[in-house]
């Protein structure tokens, strides 16, 4: 939990699924309690974090070894959270990140095999105490969030990865859910937009973000 007035909600999944098209309505309902809400992603949110997010995206570093990505999410994440989430959340605002910690836990563990207790070292050094009060992991199936990616844009260096990749970073998120059901929820987000909206107000309800 982030002990703070405001809410730190993340948002999570495989590509695809609908973080982006879902941010403005949860934006919405944290504005329903009252505090402003600063939107940000992960990674980046910060000039160097963008660079980071750059270099971590391009297909000019293909290659590039599990480690070098991990310290790099973490690098700009420890930037992120010194110039922007904890700012914003100290000064009372609720904040919303598309993607966190959770996301290297899935992509780096359980996508790239390294060692949760590696990132857990890290998560500890750089965030300390602070985890999200709730993390709302929109799950479909690989094939369906890939093809609704595809429609978008050409991939990225990550995203170019195979389906076995995504099911094993599919699965962890899973997994992370079954372990900490008191901040990690998982949304059905292979259905229509306004099932997966209903959802998302559900879990908000549930978990105490809004009455
Ligand atoms: N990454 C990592 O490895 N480790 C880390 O620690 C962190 C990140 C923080 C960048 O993430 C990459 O960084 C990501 C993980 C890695 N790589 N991958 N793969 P990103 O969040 O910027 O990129 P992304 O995951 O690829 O997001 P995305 O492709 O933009 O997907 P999305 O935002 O979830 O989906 P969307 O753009 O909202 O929706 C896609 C399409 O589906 C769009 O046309 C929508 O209109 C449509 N859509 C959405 N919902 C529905 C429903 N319900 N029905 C039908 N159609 C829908």
């Amino acid at each position: 939990m982030s002990g703070y007035t405001g809410k730190f909600i993340t948002l999570e999944g495989i590509e695809g699924v609908g973080k982006t098209t879902n941010r403005e309505y949860i934006r919405s309902l944290l504005e329903q309690t009252g505090k402003p809400c600063v939107e940000t992603r992960e990674p980046g949110g910060t000039p160097l974090g963008e660079a980071l997010r750059e270099m971590l995206l391009q297909h000019s570093h293909e290659g590039m070894s599990s480690d070098a990505e991990l310290l790099m999410m973490f690098a700009a994440r420890a930037e992120h959270l010194n110039k922007v989430i904890l700012p914003a959340l100290e000064a009372g605002n609720n904040v919303l990140c598309d993607r966190f910690t959770e996301a290297t836990y899935a992509y780096q563990g359980g996508g790239r095999g390294i060692n949760d207790k590696k990132i857990a070292e890290l998560e500890n050094w750089v965030q300390g105490d602070l985890r999200p009060d709730l993390t709302i992991i929109l799950d479909a199936p690989v094939e369906t969030g890939r093809e609704r990616a595809g429609r978008r844009s050409a991939p990225d260096r990550i995203e170019k990865e195979q389906n076995d990749f995504f099911e094993r970073v599919r699965h962890t998120y899973l997994e992370l859910a079954n372990h900490y059901p008191h901040r990690v929820a998982v949304v059905d987000a292979s259905v229509a937009l306004e099932k997966v909206q209903d959802q998302i107000l559900h879990v908000m309800k549930q978990h105490g973000i809004l009455d």
